[in-house]
């Protein structure tokens, strides 16, 4: 197609012209082109469809993902740079959707994806969060949480008309539906993603995200994840669950009628998945419908067991969510009689009271009214899978073994390398054509340039590229200055205890001291952060005034500033990710080993050639197998060692606190005058009793490995040609984390799409 001309006609419709134009006019010229031009594509057929429903689709900015999916970046990048812009200018006119948190919302985003590009027909169930996830302002030193309002005149939401009304304890209301199109990559597929509205949405709160929770009408679909430290919080959250589900199930129904089958069929052409317990409540609702269209419970249950697959996503015990029989029968009283026959039924198969539905006092395990009524249930990584089997979900195990497996999960190399990485693309395609684009395993291909010396320069050069550019994106954006020459170590993902950031900023303290000390290292480490805390999550939000302090203590120290600095980048989210990891030298994966269930940004840090530093937890354990111990930096106790330290009781930090004289210095420091002074010393305080008094995630235990392996990496970085070498062999190997690859593998044991 002509883009030019394309573009030259919207842009007339709208009173200027390319030359003429702000980048703002040629990002809404450039969205209409793409939304025409999907118009006419199809969604895949096949006589299964896939609907995966999940809370969160952390989707990312669009305009780009469209383009390279049709086919046409590189072509419009010629053309606006004939007109004096760029792609990345214009991009940045395209407010980020805030429709997810952390690893489970990008995963969705991936999988839709992929699904689309194998040329599957499969569409994403979820809400239409207005001002999803808050944006976060660090400005005052600690974590403050804003409305993220994305949602603009003109934006990638097409209004369906359609709507279904859903039957909630106070009366129906109307559930709107928008989607967003997910295209394929150069297969002529449209798929799409289905956001859930109310009618009439809440303006958002002038300021924070405090709001009427209690005014479900217009606020339900206004936050991902409001606060549920109060019953009107924790009730919210349930109104929007079963919004979500009650609509999707009621969207299949009518689809499958519209093509042709009756409602008992519907195991045989529809596979719900349900990602995490968000959205477990479709189980009930669809065998509500069921029985509704004239289906016995027994045989209803039967066909929805058979529709649906579960995937877990944590072993944290915390995170596997119980609801009160009270709530739901506020919420959604058409289901409880339906639970409560469900909970009969799994009676009958076993009277294992851990495995319960219901447990004695009337609440409801979604976990495990997944597991009994979905036909499949997988962990995301060997190692979790391993641990769900063998531990966490035994019982469950021993009840249904065929129902359990794993599926690694993958990345979008379409984004997480072509999209974000354009040198890094093309120096790949110079070297072993473009194969790779359609199957990332040929990535493997490059292994034969591995001892080309001119090869692993260039590979070095595009990163050092890479790191111009973010030095410059952080100037810009965040008003942070970076040396692009010093090692960028980069530590990106949701702010959690078990992640491990406290233990990272022992290091900072450690490496601060040192250079303190006349001990300063071969080149300058620049240490960056991202991540968003939780709001009710105390200990998070002080970790994050710690780094935030230490940051600042670093910058202001003139012997250390030249030697180190701690950035924390504010408001991390896709667009940030984008940024970052291109340009990473060391990617920092050190959960204790086996709490993270498979983590994500190791596997994107890897393809663009940053070598991980990490513990032997989630998915990172089959990096190691992958690239080998040379090519990877790992540390710390084993999972089998953590889990038996937990059956034990077996570990007091106050212990290692009192024997090992070092660690109790840097550990001190925390509560150093100098330190306090430049942050918020209560947050602060609090970082450092919990250290000592409890340290639940063992950080104080592995702190020394960590240390000691840190400053080997970095030391191996001054062998530029051995590094590249290193990071040669990671790329190559990144394939297999191919989210085309992961989808593959639920199509073929779990939705069986064609
Ligand atoms: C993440 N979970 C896992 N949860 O932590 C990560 O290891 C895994 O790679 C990823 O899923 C994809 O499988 C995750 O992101 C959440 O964000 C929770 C959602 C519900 C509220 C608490 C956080």
């Amino acid at each position: 197609m002509d883009i030019e001309k394309n573009l030259s006609q919207t842009l007339a419709e709208m009173g200027t012209t390319l030359d003429g134009a702000t980048n703002a006019q040629i990002f809404c010229a450039l969205l209409r082109m793409v939304r025409d031009l999907e118009t006419e594509m199809k969604p895949a057929e096949g006589n299964r469809k896939l609907y995966y429903f999940s809370a969160e689709f952390l989707v990312g900015r669009l305009l780009r993902a469209n383009l390279v999916n049709l086919g046409l970046a590189d072509d419009v990048e010629r053309v606006l740079a004939a007109h004096g812009t760029t792609l990345a200018a214009v991009e940045d006119c395209e407010p980020e959707p805030s429709l997810g948190n952390g690893g489970l919302g990008r995963l969705a985003a991936c999988f839709l994806d992929s699904i689309a590009s194998l040329g599957l027909p499969g569409d994403g169930v979820g809400l239409n969060y207005h001002y999803g996830l808050f944006r976060q302002d660090l400005s005052e030193g600690v974590q403050r949480e804003e409305p993220n309002p994305w949602i603009a005149p003109e934006s990638w939401l097409i209004d369906t008309g359609t709507s279904f009304s859903v039957p909630f304890g106070f009366g129906p209301l109307a559930a709107h539906m928008y989607d967003i199109e997910v295209p394929g990559y150069e297969n002529g597929v449209v798929n799409r993603l289905h956001l859930f509205d109310v009618e009439e949405p809440s303006p958002a709160p002038a300021r924070g995200i405090a709001f009427d929770k209690g005014d479900v009408r217009h606020g339900l679909t206004s936050f991902l994840y409001p606060d549920d430290s109060d019953d009107a919080g924790r009730l919210l959250r349930v109104y929007q669950q079963y919004f979500m589900v009650s609509a999707g199930a009621q969207l299949i129904l009518a689809e499958l009628e519209e093509r042709g089958f009756a409602p008992k069929e519907l195991d045989r052409h529809v596979a719900v998945h349900i990602n995490d317990t968000h959205p477990s409540m479709v189980i009930p609702e669809l065998v509500r419908l069921l029985m509704e269209r004239g289906i016995e419970f027994e045989d209803a249950a039967k066909i929805v067991e058979r529709t649906c697959g579960y995937t877990n996503h944590t072993i944290l015990a915390e995170a596997l969510e119980t609801w009160p029989m009270g709530y739901i029968e506020q919420v959604a009283p058409g289901i409880v009689p339906v639970i409560y026959q469900l909970d009969a039924l799994a009676r009958a198969r076993t009277d294992d009271e851990r495995v319960a539905v219901i447990d004695g006092n009337d609440v409801v395990h979604m976990a495990n009214m997944d597991v009994h009524f979905s036909h499949a249930v997988n962990g995301v990584a060997a190692l979790h899978a391993q641990i769900l089997v063998e531990s966490e979900m035994r019982p469950f195990a021993e009840l249904y073994p065929e129902k359990f497996s794993n599926k690694t999960n993958g990345i979008t190399f379409r984004r997480w390398l072509m999209g974000c990485n354009p040198e890094l693309a093309s120096l790949v395609t110079d070297a072993i054509g473009d194969d790779w684009k359609r199957d990332a395993s040929r990535l493997e291909d490059l292994l034969s340039l591995s001892g080309d010396a001119g090869f692993v320069q260039r590979l070095l050069r595009v990163k050092e590229g890479n790191k111009e550019r973010l030095a410059a994106w952080l100037r810009a954006e965040k008003n942070v200055e970076v040396d692009p020459h010093s090692i960028f170590d980069i530590q990106v993902k949701r702010m959690h205890q078990y992640k491990r950031q406290q233990m990272n900023a022992l290091y900072a303290i450690w490496k601060y001291l040192q250079i303190k000390r006349g001990n300063v290292p071969n080149r300058p480490l620049t240490m960056v952060l991202g991540a968003k805390a939780a709001p009710a999550y105390t200990l998070a939000k002080d970790t994050i005034a710690l780094l935030l302090a230490l940051g600042r203590l670093i910058a202001e120290d003139p012997e250390v500033a030249p030697w180190l600095r701690l950035v924390f980048v504010e408001n991390y989210n896709v667009t940030a990710a984008e940024h970052l990891i291109p340009a990473a030298d060391v990617s920092e994966q050190i959960s204790l080993a086996s709490k993270e269930a498979s983590g994500t940004s190791n596997m994107k840090f890897m393809a663009n050639g940053a070598l991980t530093l990490g513990t032997l937890d989630g998915a990172n354990v089959e990096i190691a197998e992958l690239v080998g111990r040379e090519n990877i930096y790992l540390f710390g106790r084993s999972s089998e060692d953590v889990i038996g330290l937990y059956d034990r009781c077996d570990y007091r930090p106050w212990d290692v606190w009192q024997a090992d004289g070092e660690l109790a210095e840097i550990l001190d420091f925390i509560c150093s005058p100098e330190l306090l002074a430049r942050g918020d010393a209560g947050c602060i305080t609090r970082v450092y009793r919990d250290f000592i008094a409890k340290d639940y995630f063992m950080a104080l235990l592995d702190a020394r490995d960590y240390v000691a392996v840190k400053e080997r990496c970095l030391a191996d970085y001054e062998d530029r040609a051995a590094w590249g070498e290193k990071a040669l062999v990671n790329i190559a190997k990144s394939g297999f984390f191919s989210s085309d690859r992961t989808i593959r593998e639920y199509n073929r044991d779990i939705w069986h799409l064609s």
